[in-house]
């Protein structure tokens, strides 16, 4: 078909004709085919076919399993539709909402289209090759293989293969509101002016004609208030040419006084799109949420919305699920919005690449501003065909996302640099090529946003690194988002703002948002003295308490979004859980961690908010300890708190939070907080103890090696954290904790195969050869709990600085036994010979204890030096 592009200017003489009757509709023009589709993995010759429902992925078991590496190949989807008779003559489109990332699309064998990348919609018109009154056999081939040509080509997340958003069979009259503009959906809104006083709005309609002869057709556009009252209406007559596809554009009136749109009162409007033939009949009909705001940001004074400053805070979200992958329905995934808003964001980074449209529908109704982007992330290639493939991407976002009054901001590159950055193997050349590469194309895809979302803001983030700086590329975008993870990767919390503001002296010009930051945290895992890369519930409190009050000092910055609002699954990472990054502010069954509720308080300013946060502190143990600190989170200024309905003290309340030390007493507890508004109460299990003499207790665990208690879900057993021996007590009486390296991370950051315990081998003693436990006579079962810490490092760039020198010291053999008091329960144990990988090992012995000698464990070293994890004892007798 031939593309026309010119546009009709309607004049004022709009005229009515017979068209003003009761418009009939053309039947259903859009069915979901998600159901029943038969898929395969690997190539279609094959005989196991299986019948699947989409949305669907092919990785969500294997990219969370104990193998390195998830399939990454090619799958077969395959239906037979039923066309009737009726349906001849409509035009008939395959709309895919989300394949990752390679599509081939057949119909009764004919190849129709290919789409590359897996992030964006794409239709293929597939009337050709329809058979009428018969089944037709449509065909999917998807590759989600690595292809140097197609971004992400690395990433902090997992690429699942599938078809993982739905699928639709659009049937439409000849003529209709443009389905071929990059899977946009045909028309793009605009605000010719838009202030306190008035707002116009403008809108571009392509209509496509499929009719080999010029027809006559009618536009009826309206804009709509909230409830639904015809603000305006313009009917326009025009003549649509043969084959072709052009544009309209028609401009209302403004809207005196308008209602704006803001993250705290989002109102929208609405524009009705229908297109008609010249009996009435609808052909083509679209409904869009309009709103009234503009957005601008300066360099001093941060972030405006409709003229006003407003400090952005907010998440980054992936959209992948505990146990779906990424292929998540649709509802679950609003309930993710709907969370982001009760906290009390007001922005949301799609990183990194667009999601799915109902949640930017979503946003436009709870009002949540939106940083969308497309997934070009760490590296580039330097092809044409690569550059092809992002401009189309770039395209095809801005079009299908244009619309959406809370998108405001257009991204196209994350950290551009980090592969770079850990490069040691190119040349200096080879370097400054690949600097020049990046520049490029993101110069390119700058342009390129700007031409197509003119009124949008222009975003780009980067990681710590002065190559941002060095190559001019932060400079390109309206606003630069640094993704920074000081006090984890990186120096300590504090440092955050002494960077920040040394930026914004050097490059007083540039805009800056904190785009992402935060700790991996896992709810097993907590400590009084939290410290970093502990994963522990408190430091991610530490470390979020802080940045918020760095970045609200600090009135140049934009904003900020934590990294994650959720964890989302990253195969290749060896964070307390395996395979998922754990920087969520959620877990990954969406379940909240405390600090979710902290940025509730501070946020929330409407309602009233008190949260105890102790959910992950059940169980807790006390060994000779008086009191364990608990946070308050809430948005009053004071409480008081209750033990047990005893008094113990007031608070009053500081960046949402205050810190009490809790008496807690041996078994139940119950805390109450009561402010003048609200009141919350929990209750907790605590076992306190003062000796290892298992009286109010069967069982007692230490994380040897670790500063942090650790609760095994399954036994149901807090481990304690470790200490060097004191009488009538427990410790190790020599050694000291393994760490990989220094001062990076607690133990080995890497996934432990056969277990779900990865922090308690994770964390381990190292040469010590005595451990002792005073515990009374009986007899007991008693685990030890083994890794070799150093077979086969795998690389992982977001946990490892390449220049660490203990990674390459590959297979270090360690040899020793195993005696408990005098019984030896393991000879000359030897990991690295017996396992090719770091496995947990359990060693579980039963012993009598018989006279005062308590329990005392020896690692008789043979070569290397012993190391040890954990032990449980549990009393039989
Ligand atoms: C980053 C990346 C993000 C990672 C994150 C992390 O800076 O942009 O994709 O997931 O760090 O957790 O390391």
């Amino acid at each position: 078909m031939k593309e026309v592009h010119h546009s009709f200017k309607i004049g004022i003489a709009v005229f009515i004709l017979m068209w003003s009757i009761l418009p009939l509709k053309i039947e259903a023009q859009a069915v979901t085919i998600n159901s029943g589709w038969q898929f395969a993995l690997g190539e279609k010759s094959t005989d196991s076919w299986e019948t699947v429902n989409l949305p669907h992925t092919w990785n969500k078991e294997d990219a969370f399993d104990d193998e390195k590496g998830y399939y990454r190949g090619v799958g077969w989807y395959k239906k037979q539709i039923f066309f009737s008779k009726e349906k001849d003559g409509l035009i008939h489109y395959l709309h895919f909402k989300g394949v990752n990332q390679e599509t081939d699309v057949y119909v009764n064998g004919h190849h129709v289209g290919n789409h590359k990348g897996g992030y964006t919609a794409f239709n293929f018109n597939i009337s050709e090759w329809i058979n009428y009154d018969v089944y037709n056999l449509i065909e999917v081939k998807v590759d989600n293989s690595h292809n140097a040509n197609i971004p992400p080509l690395d990433a902090d997340f997992t690429f699942y293969g599938g078809i993982y958003r739905d699928v639709q069979l659009i049937s439409k009259p000849k003529q209709h509101i443009s389905l071929s503009d990059f899977a946009s959906y045909g028309f793009y809104v605009d605000y010719y002016t838009v202030s306190e006083e008035k707002a116009g709005v403008q809108v571009k309609i392509l209509i496509d004609n499929f009719e080999n002869k010029s027809v006559k057709r009618l536009l009826k556009v309206a804009v709509l208030d909230a409830e639904n009252k015809e603000l305006f209406n313009k009917k326009l007559n025009f003549k649509s040419n043969p084959e072709a596809s052009e544009a309209v554009n028609i401009k209302f009136s403004e809207i005196y006084n308008p209602k704006l749109w803001s993250p705290e009162s989002p109102y929208l409007y609405k524009l009705h799109i229908q297109l008609l033939n010249q009996r009435g009949e609808i052909l083509d009909e679209r409904w869009q949420n309009i709103a009234c705001r503009w957005a601008s940001v300066d360099p001093d004074k941060g972030f405006f919305l409709n003229g006003k400053p407003i400090k952005l805070i907010g998440v980054n979200r992936h959209q992948d699920y505990e146990g779906y992958g990424n292929a998540v329905p649709i509802e679950l995934q609003k309930e993710d919005i709907r969370l982001i808003k009760e906290m009390g964001a007001n922005i949301l980074r799609n990183a990194h690449y667009p999601q799915s449209r109902e949640l930017y529908d979503l946003c436009d109704e709870l009002g949540i501003l939106v940083w969308t982007e497309i997934p070009i992330v760490n590296k580039v290639t330097n092809t044409p065909a690569f550059f092809e493939v992002c401009h189309t991407m770039q395209k095809e976002h801005i079009k299908q996302y244009y619309n959406y009054p809370s998108v405001v901001m257009f991204g196209y590159m994350n950290e551009i640099y980090l592969r770079l950055a850990f490069d040691n193997k190119s040349t200096v050349a080879e370097k400054e090529n690949q600097k020049k590469t990046a520049l490029d194309l993101a110069k390119q895809l700058e342009q390129l946003t700007r031409e197509l979302a003119p009124n949008h803001i222009t975003v780009m983030a980067g990681h710590l690194n002065e190559l941002y700086n060095e190559t001019g590329i932060s400079d390109l975008p309206m606003l630069f988002g640094w993704n920074l993870y000081f006090g984890w990767y990186d120096k300590d919390i504090p440092d955050l703002g002494i960077f920040l503001d040394e930026q914004h002296q050097r490059y007083p010009n540039r805009s800056l948002l904190l785009s992402e930051y935060g700790p991996g945290a896992d709810a097993r895992i907590f400590t009084p003295n939290p410290k970093k890369f502990d994963f522990s519930a408190e430091y991610q409190a530490k470390l979020h308490q802080s940045y918020y009050q760095q970045i609200m000092d600090r009135p140049y910055m934009a904003g900020m979004t934590a990294w994650n609002f959720a964890d989302f699954g990253s195969e290749f990472r060896g964070d307390a859980i395996p395979h998922v990054n754990q920087k969520g502010l959620l877990q990954y069954d969406r379940i909240p961690k405390e600090i979710y509720y902290w940025y509730k308080s501070v946020l929330n300013q409407n309602k009233p908010v008190i949260h105890i946060a102790t959910n992950y502190l059940d169980n807790l143990s006390l060994f000779n300890k008086k009191e364990y600190p608990v946070q308050i989170y809430s948005n009053q200024n004071t409480a008081e708190i209750f033990l047990n309905d005893e008094k113990i003290q007031d608070v009053s309340f500081k960046n949402g939070v205050a810190f009490l030390n809790v008496p807690f007493q041996n078994g139940l507890n119950k805390i109450k907080v009561i402010s003048n508004k609200i009141s919350e109460e929990k209750t907790i299990h605590v076992l306190k103890t003062d000796a290892l003499d298992f009286e109010s207790f069967s069982r007692f665990g230490i994380n040897i090696g670790s500063h942090f208690y650790f609760k095994d879900n399954t036994r149901q057993v807090v481990f304690i954290p470790d200490q060097s021996y004191k009488t009538g007590a427990f410790g190790y009486i020599n050694g000291a904790a393994f760490n990989l390296s220094k001062d990076k991370y607690q133990g080995i950051p890497y996934s432990i195969k056969n277990t779900d315990l990865d922090p308690l081998f994770q964390t381990m003693l190292e040469s010590c050869t005595h451990y002792k436990l005073d515990i009374p006579k009986g007899q007991y079962m008693v685990t030890l709990f083994f890794v070799e810490p150093q077979i086969k490092p795998q690389e992982n760039i977001f946990n490892l600085n390449a220049s660490d020198e203990s990674l390459e010291k590959s297979k270090e053999q360690r040899i020793f036994s195993i005696y408990l008091n005098d019984i030896c329960i393991a000879e000359r144990f030897n990991m690295a010979e017996q396992y090719p990988e770091k496995y947990g090992i359990e060693k579980s012995s039963v012993i009598n204890i018989r006279s005062d000698e308590g329990l005392n464990v020896s690692l008789k070293p043979i070569k290397g030096k012993p190391v040890i994890s954990g032990v449980l004892v549990e009393k039989l007798n």
